[in-house]
């Protein structure tokens, strides 16, 4: 599985080509993970470092994420060890105006794959939404991602939320996401942070005790 044909089946958007890609490469010996790692996010870092550049559009980019989805959903059950028992329960979405979802799915699978309960209720994903997520699921984290910097103070939008609702005590706040980083989600008075998806599971273990 070569990148630069990974790189380009992806911006093709052919979701038939990519998963018998990744179907030989499993049946080689790869594992999921080190597929979605070495391969489907390296080329993503790549479409994304042309997109930067102007060299690639939204349109072009958007098709690549949706095969880089179907991708990702084709390689879930791999990912899932199906464990029987919830370690518990994680809330999980992208914030407001902000409306990428590949890290936030990839953490959901990881946490799957953990053995967590994931509700993930999509992205652009308003404060209140993430409120009444909490009211209704009662969930052990509450995990938030953000991709944009103009997005990320969203996050302590619903934190101050959770404090004006007497709910802050009740759930443990992760956020993550390419901008964000350590300091900055001590500084908004989240509980954790992780840099990628199977950290992201590490922390969460590591939080609840
Ligand atoms: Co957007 N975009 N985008 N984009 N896009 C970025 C993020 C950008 C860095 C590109 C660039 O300029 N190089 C840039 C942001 C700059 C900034 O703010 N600093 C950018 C921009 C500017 C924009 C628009 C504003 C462009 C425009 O319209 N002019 C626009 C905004 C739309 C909006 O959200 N309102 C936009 C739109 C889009 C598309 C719709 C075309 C598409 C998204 C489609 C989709 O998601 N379904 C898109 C994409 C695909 C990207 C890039 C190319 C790839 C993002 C991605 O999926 N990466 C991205 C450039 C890049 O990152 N190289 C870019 C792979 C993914 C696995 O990584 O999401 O970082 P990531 O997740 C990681 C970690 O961050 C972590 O785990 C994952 C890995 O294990 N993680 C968590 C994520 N969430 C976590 C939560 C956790 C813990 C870890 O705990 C809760």
């Amino acid at each position: 599985m070569e990148l630069s044909v990974v790189i380009e089946t992806l911006e093709n958007g052919d979701k038939q080509k990519i998963q018998e890609m990744i179907q030989e490469s499993l049946d080689e010996g790869m594992k999921a993970y080190e597929i979605v790692n070495e391969k489907l996010i390296a080329a993503m870092n790549d479409i994304g470092k042309r997109f930067r550049e102007n060299i690639l559009f939204v349109p072009e980019v958007l098709i690549a994420a949706r095969t880089m989805n179907s991708a990702l959903e084709m390689l879930a059950p791999y990912l899932s060890a199906g464990e029987a028992i919830s370690k518990g329960k994680v809330l999980l979405g992208t914030v407001k105006d902000d409306l990428h979802d590949i890290g936030k799915n990839l953490v959901g699978m990881m946490f799957k794959s953990g053995g967590f309960e994931v509700i993930d209720i999509g992205i652009d994903v308003p404060m209140e939404k993430f409120i009444e997520g909490v009211k209704e699921h009662k969930p052990d984290i509450l995990a938030m991602s953000a991709l944009l910097t103009n997005t990320l103070h969203q996050m302590e939008v619903v934190i101050q939320g959770l404090e004006r609702e007497n709910l802050r005590e009740q759930v443990i706040v992760m956020v993550g996401g390419a901008p964000v980083s350590e300091e900055f989600a001590k500084s908004i008075g989240a509980d954790g942070f992780a840099p990628d998806a199977a950290s992201a599971v590490e922390v969460a273990r590591k939080l609840l005790g």
